[in-house]
């Protein structure tokens, strides 16, 4: 076994591949790009190497120079993760040609991998089965057309370099075949610069069933069983699951003695996963294999109680796998949800900026979560936005899927637009539940799955006006007790009045409206004016900060959080932010929004207004944001100049994210 590995990633991989090389002894090595420099994996890791500038094809796409640091820092193998240089063959024959082992597949493997057709080729010779089709040499646009026929229709013709759904298109009929010919293999070429084709049969509802297998150099070679990968979006997967809603031992047993097949038929060790489409009769088809660790190789892990990297640092060194087939068992369900910083209400724009509140549900032998940040993060423009991956496993499906649904709803993010209310509606829906699953559900069921944005409720507005009232007593308070005559009547904040009954007006904008909530003081609370009448309401924070609400008599706790002017209300399971309102004072805010270098509110970046280092006056517009359909412009604070702009324009940040670094002009000596 390794004494010292190198984990060659970021995020939350590799803080999951350092949580197990800890937990087996061996010391960590982490790199770290200038935008992880504070991260959570650098923090984790025994020590970490700084390797470069944020970009990932400067820093983790650097194959010298994470060898170099591998050379300098000892360590004896590399893992590299999944994404970046994981099927780089390249790169895992750089690591042999320094004497650094490559904890994955051999490089001869990853290449036969590499491309489509020469993948079926090899599969089509081991007996996997391949879908109905065309995958050989010859291209000319006649031999093609016949082939097309004989295969019949749909029929799809498939870049044999592209990938992830890309270079793909539906034929119906013979007739349209030629010009869909045509426009495949231009952007085969334009997209992968090699406009090679396949041809396949076009299955119209299969399902991504995808098999974990391992190898040792032992010449040992097994299954752990399948995952269900259907519900996917644009190619991006979304919700995995093991063991596949309705899947027989029979069709289990087929599946998983195919790839093993496939592991075989290319020498594979390590840990590699074959994806195959499953037709709604049954039959299945080999569509591609992964030769890396995949994202949701933990749904895997849950069932069978294993712990895929500790096989691979194991089989890497050269262990013989910890298991036989026959030991292994599948218990149970489990069901993973990729947690995103993305607004499914704008078409899933990432959204960027900094994690304000992070709170996740606890851990437990029915909860995991893989993260790799957080409170406090910045969630950047510059990699995948994936904030956390939640798993959950229970006895059975129904089981789990509840369990599911509780845990997004515990999962609470302020900061960044999480997808957690549209992950909540996929696996709360009825056709979910029923197993009705393929890779076009999130198509079909569009509609119902992304969260539409409502008016706040009363319940909201109370949660966010009791929240704001405890905060102003709390700070009248401090300042009394601060003050040289506490007891002076000017810092009772009961809202007295002369002959008035005592009350605050608290302004919101929610949803682009103006909302006024009268709260008038009462004994033992507040009596809050509502949109849909009066609330006698009262509560507390705990030493969390959660709110302990008394709603008309309605006990309940919430999450409220404060930045700046926005307001967050976590009840639920559903975040509502409102921003706090003062209309008598626009001028201050506009003078404050001026000042301050953040976004005022949440928006997007329409413009940018000035060069990085030329001069500008006070005042001079420096970036222009649209929020809330308005636009808001962030002046120069005083004479001086940018020094740096963060976010590009078109991108999505959120109220509070740092926009720029400004450099203020020396003030000239005073005389
Ligand atoms: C197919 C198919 C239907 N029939 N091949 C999409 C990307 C690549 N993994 C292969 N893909 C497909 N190949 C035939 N003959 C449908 C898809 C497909 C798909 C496959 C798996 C998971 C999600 C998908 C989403 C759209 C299309």
């Amino acid at each position: 076994m390794f004494n010292t590995i190198l984990i060659a990633n970021r995020g939350e991989i590799a803080c999951r591949v350092i949580r197990t090389a800890q937990r087996l002894g061996i010391r960590t090595v982490a790199v770290y790009s200038d935008a992880d420099a504070g991260a959570l994996h650098v923090t984790l890791a025994d020590e970490a190497h700084h390797i470069g500038p944020a970009p990932a094809r400067e820093s983790y796409l650097v194959a010298e120079r994470i060898l170099e640091v591998a050379i300098r820092s000892g360590a004896e193998a590399v893992h590299p993760g999944y994404g970046f240089l994981s099927e780089n063959a390249g790169f895992a024959e750089a690591c042999a040609d320094k004497g650094i082992v490559f904890i994955g597949p051999p490089c001869a493997a990853i290449r036969a991998m590499g491309s489509k057709s020469a993948a079926k080729e090899i599969m089509g010779a081991a007996g996997v089965p391949l879908v109905p089709g065309y995958h050989g040499h010859e291209q000319g646009a006649e031999f093609l057309q016949a082939e097309a026929d004989r295969i019949g229709y749909p029929l799809l013709i498939k870049a044999s370099a592209g990938g992830g759904g890309k270079g793909m298109r539906v034929v119906v009929r013979s007739a349209d075949f030629t010009d869909a010919l045509a426009g495949a293999r231009r952007e085969a070429m334009s997209g992968f610069g090699d406009d090679h084709v396949l041809l396949e049969r076009y299955l119209t509802k299969p399902r991504h069933i995808e098999i974990q297998v391992f190898a040792d150099s032992h010449g040992n070679a097994l299954h752990i069983f399948e995952r269900d990968c259907s519900i996917q979006r644009r190619h991006q997967k979304v919700v995995e699951e093991a063991p596949a809603f309705g899947m027989t031992p029979q069709l289990r047993a087929k599946m998983g003695e195919a790839a093993v097949a496939a592991a075989r038929a290319i020498g594979y060790v390590g840990a590699g996963t074959v994806e195959f489409l499953l037709d709604e009769d049954g039959s299945f088809y080999f569509m591609e294999m992964n030769t890396r660790l995949q994202v949701e190789h933990p749904v895997t892990e849950m069932i069978s109680g294993l712990d895929l990297v500790e096989w691979q640092l194991r089989v890497a060194s050269g262990e013989p796998m910890p298991c036989t087939q026959e030991q292994l068992a599948i218990s149970g369900h489990a069901i993973e949800a990729r947690i995103y910083a993305e607004d499914p209400s704008r078409e899933f724009l990432p959204s960027i900026g900094r994690l304000r509140h992070m709170r996740t549900p606890g851990e437990s032998a029915h909860v995991r979560i893989d993260s790799g940040v957080r409170q406090g993060d910045e969630v950047s423009i510059n990699y995948d936005p994936m904030i956390a991956k939640l798993i959950v496993w229970d006895t059975d499906r129904n089981a789990a899927i509840r369990r599911l649904r509780t845990a997004l709803a515990d999962f609470e993010v302020v900061g960044v637009t999480t997808n957690t209310g549209f992950l909540g509606n996929v696996v709360a829906h009825p056709a979910f539940s029923a197993g009705a699953i393929d890779t076009g559900f999130i198509e079909r069921h569009r509609d119902g799955l992304i969260p539409e944005s409502v008016p706040a409720s009363d319940r909201i507005l109370a949660l966010a006006a009791l929240d704001l009232m405890l905060t102003r007593s709390a700070e009248a308070e401090s300042r009394a007790k601060a003050s040289h005559d506490p007891h002076s009547p000017w810092h009772h904040t009961g809202g007295w009045r002369l002959n008035y009954d005592n009350y605050h007006f608290l302004h919101f904008i929610d949803e682009e409206q103006a909302v006024t909530i009268t709260a008038h003081y009462r004994p033992t609370g507040f009596l809050l004016g509502l949109p849909g009448g009066s609330m006698l309401v009262r509560g507390d924070r705990d030493n969390a900060g959660d709110l302990h609400a008394d709603l008309a008599g309605t006990r309940i706790k919430a999450t409220v959080i404060r930045s700046g002017a926005a307001i967050t209300v976590l009840d639920q399971g559903k975040s509502h932010q409102l921003v706090i309102h003062n209309p008598h004072a626009v001028g201050e805010q506009d003078d404050a929004a001026a000042g301050r270098l953040t976004a005022p509110m949440p928006g997007k970046i329409v413009a940018v207004m000035a060069e990085v280092g030329v001069r500008v006056e006070r005042g001079t517009p420096l970036i222009i944001m649209e929020a809330m359909k308005m636009e808001h412009t962030i002046s120069a604070p005083c004479d001086g100049s940018v020094a740096a702009f963060h976010y590009p324009v078109g991108a999505v940040v959120n109220e509070g994210t740092e926009l720029l670094d400004f450099t203020a002009e020396a003030e000239p000596p005073q005389p």
